[in-house]
């Protein structure tokens, strides 16, 4: 198995909670390496680009909104099967059913908002990570 990437975003409702450097720590104590890293506010033109599949379906446009919000950690990690590792680390999508000890799982909740602010996000598959981190790391 050779080493691939995985894009991360601590969403902005983990940022603003102040859970990047615990995402980070996770990430690294799990063994895998940070290559990129960036703090930025994204535009709702990268996220209609970045969330392209969801589009139209009826969380899309509120999902743009509340990404675009504000501040939010970029990082594209590397190691063997760091893809499914990372969702693994995440845990499930919606925070109230992610197991313990998984990301969303330990420092999630639902907020009354349903499951958008869920801390993090993660690659789903090699095409979806080459196709996010020219997204959000055009330079590499
Ligand atoms: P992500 O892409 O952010 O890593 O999360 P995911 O794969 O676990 O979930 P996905 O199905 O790709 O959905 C992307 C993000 O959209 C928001 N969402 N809201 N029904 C809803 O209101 C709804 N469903 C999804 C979440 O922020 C989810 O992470
Ligand atoms: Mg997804």
């Amino acid at each position: 198995m050779t080493s691939e990437r995985s894009l991360v975003l601590v969403k902005p409702d983990g940022f603003a909670r102040g859970l990047t450097g615990e995402v980070l720590r996770r990430i690294e104590a799990k063994g895998y390496r940070l290559v990129a890293l960036s703090v930025l506010t994204a535009s709702p033109e990268m996220l209609h680009r970045h969330y392209a599949e969801h589009e139209g379906k009826p969380f899309f446009e509120a999902l743009v909104e509340f990404m675009s919000s504000g501040p939010l950690t970029a990082a594209v990690i590397e190691g063997e099967r760091c893809i499914e590792g990372f969702r693994s680390l995440a845990g499930a999508t919606d925070p109230t059913l992610a197991p313990p000890g998984s990301i969303r799982g330990d420092l999630g909740r639902d907020w009354g908002e349903g499951v958008q602010k869920n801390i993090v996000h993660g690659s789903d598959s090699p095409e979806s990570a080459a196709r996010e981190i020219g997204i959000w790391f055009p330079q590499l």
